[in-house]
């Protein structure tokens, strides 16, 4: 009989079977909660069931609670009510897991008293992912079946076991046969019936704490080995103290203080920023504007042109997803080098344990040199990394619309380059798209897919889906200068250079970013990809700091100098070569230095990039600002706890982005104008999340 719309409840002899089917995932939403808990009541209050299976519909068992619903008023029955309801329920409950049982979904077959999975399932606490932590007894219960230490691992990577693994473990009871969990659930809660099983409960095993009892080391060993990963979340820190309390504290207590720990995490602007890029990123790989039943393009085989860097890593993308590649090289001996590179790569990964060996010749079985451009003609998509330059493009791309066959997709790999330009040399623009990755393309995994005023709905429909195929996150983006994180990045770069003529320092520069979160900074950024990077010998002239650094040899970590000095380690310094360089070219430009304090350098730097996205919005080169956001944190290395830089805005408020900006403009000028977007937007009373 239906429950409600989400829960079904049927008796199958003395066994009740409560069936959940809530889309897409099954996620613990009100009606979900509130559907089990009248269900298994009304299991214990019929005579004719002397046990009861908890089951869920679709493509995976609960996979936690309903991320749209944190951070609101809680609904009854909450999540920890729903469980005392099982926990304590007078017949035996078993959870039946398949797919994807996370978070609140583990915790609740966690106060089930016996569990069963399919051996494809998997099971994980992953909330630390959206800068929670286990808030419905996982920090309590889960170290009370698999121990702390493993607990510890487990909640603070946030990934799944699987079901053997967690058979190992003793997280669950039994493995079912694939395909076959209702029946075999049916079958495990018969038998606890016929054996008349007691009713476990995990709260009360105390056998595997004992074994982290007098070993304080456990935590502080788990503190420093996480320290630098963990750099500037709060979450992990209350994960630790939340297990902590599991040996400190009675279970009760224990429930008290992970709720405390919790309800910390729940309300800051960390959990809230994370949660945001969870939606972001699904979010962004929707085209809107086109009619969804759009059909993508079958992509059977592929074509790169260029076994470089770039075209070596992009090819891997390919054949890691099985679908075959030609790679085009000008040279047999560019050729071989290139698949060296991408043999070794595969070999490196293989050693890590992060690939089986035998996936390697696979791989390069996929892979099929040439050094005839007429061996593309029939591939489905082409996509060309060659050297970036305009005319050698367009040379390329005039050579391809002639090869390839009639609805091949022609792709440029370029970074700023006018792709309208580039399709312009072919007879087939509507099938022209950027495909902008991002180095090393087959690890990076943003994908900025940039369509042009002439690209047709299916060709963007179709890199779309082929952005999730090869397991990038594919963000739809216009052709203008940069495209979005590059444009962004361009006023980064741009502040940047100024600050340290004007006064201050690469390395206090470099602090504040690094302060803020970014995982380095951006002069440190720049020594690491080299900058020599774009620059050109034949053509230089001084004509600022990073070219003169190149003219004296200086190009970044490679030559251990650039803006640092790097020793036999890479350990950096500040250099005093480069700051007598900035000081000798800031007197030539007649810039008056000064002493610059960290808060302009973080105005400046932040408000300029925020203001560019703005005006990316605003011109449409991006369709949504969280958009802008997934490419920042994805590519860039925004701080994940901030959301990215359009989030973050709205965290300051846009009236104070918008004082910022007019004061900054009085003071640097035209880069801090503030955007019209952000002035209609605050006369409107909102936010970028409103645009
Ligand atoms: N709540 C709401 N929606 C969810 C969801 C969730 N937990 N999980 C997925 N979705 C939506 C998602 O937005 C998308 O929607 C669709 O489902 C398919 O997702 C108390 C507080 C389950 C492994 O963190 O890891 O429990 O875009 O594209 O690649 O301690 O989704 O189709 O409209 O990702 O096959 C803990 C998060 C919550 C799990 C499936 N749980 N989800 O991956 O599909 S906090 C999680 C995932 C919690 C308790 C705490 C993945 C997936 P749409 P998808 P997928």
């Amino acid at each position: 009989m239906k429950v409600n719309d989400v829960v079904t409840y049927e008796v199958e002899g003395p066994i009740a079977v409560i069936t959940v089917n809530s889309p897409p995932v099954n996620a613990l939403s009100n009606a979900v909660r509130q559907g089990v808990a009248d269900a298994v009541q009304t299991a214990i209050g019929d005579s004719a069931v002397g046990a009861m299976v908890l089951i869920c519909d679709g493509r995976t068992f609960f996979a936690g609670a309903e991320i749209s619903e944190l951070g609101k008023p809680q609904v009854e029955p909450s999540l920890r009510n729903l469980q005392l309801i099982v926990e304590n329920a007078t017949k035996p409950v078993i959870a039946a897991m398949h797919g994807t049982a996370l978070g609140g979904g583990l915790e609740l077959a966690l106060v089930a008293h016996y569990r069963i999975a399919v051996p494809s399932a998997k099971m994980g606490l992953p909330e630390i992912k959206l800068g929670l932590l286990p808030g419905a007894g996982g920090t309590q219960r889960l170290p009370r079946v698999i121990g702390i230490a493993k607990a510890l691992d487990l909640i603070l990577s946030g990934d799944p076991v699987s079901a053997t693994s967690a058979k190992a473990m003793g997280l669950i009871d039994e493995l079912a046969t694939e395909g076959n969990l209702r029946a075999d659930a049916l079958t495990l809660a018969c038998r606890v019936l016929e054996e008349k099983r007691p009713l476990l409960k995990v709260r009360d095993r105390a056998d595997k704490l004992d074994e982290a009892r007098g070993k304080p080391e456990i935590f502080a060993e788990i503190r420093q080995a996480n320290a630098k990963k963990f750099r500037g979340y709060k979450a992990p820190e209350n994960i630790v103290r939340a297990v902590e309390a599991t040996l400190e504290l009675p279970f009760d207590q224990g429930m008290v203080r992970e709720r405390e720990l919790f309800n910390e995490l729940e309300k800051d602007s960390q959990s809230a920023a994370q949660r945001h890029v969870f939606f972001a990123e699904r979010l962004a790989a929707k085209v809107s504007g086109i009619p969804s039943d759009t059909a993508a393009l079958p992509i059977k085989k592929v074509g790169v042109i260029g076994a470089g860097t770039m075209g070596g890593g992009i090819a891997m993308n390919f054949a890691n997803a099985g679908i075959p590649v030609t790679i085009v090289e000008t040279s047999q001996e560019a050729l071989e080098r290139g698949l060296r590179i991408i043999r070794g790569n595969y070999e490196t990964t293989a050693k890590k344990g992060k690939m089986k060996p035998e996936d390697v010749d696979t791989r390069m079985g996929l892979l099929t040199g040439s050094v005839a451009m007429g061996d593309l003609a029939d591939c489905d998509l082409i996509i060309e990394a060659v050297f970036e330059n305009l005319d050698v493009k367009r040379e390329v791309f005039a050579r391809l619309d002639r090869i390839a066959k009639p609805g091949a997709i022609l792709a440029t790999n370029t970074s700023y380059l006018d792709i309208d330009d580039i399709a312009a040399a072919t007879q087939r623009p509507e099938s022209v798209v950027g495909l902008h990755f991002f180095s090393p393309a087959n690890v990076m995994k943003l994908l900025e897919v940039v369509r042009t005023k002439d690209t047709k709905p299916e060709i963007t429909v179709t890199a779309m889906k082929l952005a999730k195929t090869i397991g990038k996150i594919g963000v739809l983006v216009g052709n203008g200068f940069g495209f979005v994180g590059n444009r962004i990045l361009a006023a980064r770069n741009t502040q940047a250079d100024r600050l340290v003529l004007e006064g201050a320092t690469p390395w206090a520069v470099d602090k504040v970013l690094y302060d803020f979160g970014f995982a380095m900074g951006h002069f440190q950024m720049r020594d690491l990809v080299g900058l020599d990077v774009g620059w050109n010998r034949d053509a230089t002239s001084s004509a600022n700091v990073r070219e003169i650094l190149n003219e004296i040899g200086r190009h970044g970590q490679k030559t251990r100098g650039g803006y640092y000095d790097y020793d036999e380690n890479r350990k950096q310094t500040p250099s005093p070569v480069a700051s007598q360089v900035i000081e000798d070219f800031a007197a030539k430009q007649g810039i008056a230095r000064r002493a610059v304090n960290d808060e302009e350098i973080h105005d400046r730097i932040l408000f300029a990039m925020v203001n560019e996205g703005a005006r990316i919005l605003d011109e449409g080169i991006a369709s949504r600002a969280s958009d802008i956001d997934i490419v920042w944190v994805t590519g860039y290395g925004w701080p994940k706890y901030r959301g990215g830089p359009m989030f973050w805005a709205d965290l300051q408020g846009l009236p104070v982005v918008l004082e910022k900006l007019k004061t900054l403009e009085a003071a640097h000028g035209e880069a801090f104008k503030p955007s019209p977007l952000i002035e209609r937007l605050v006369a409107q009373g909102k936010g970028f999340k409103d645009a």
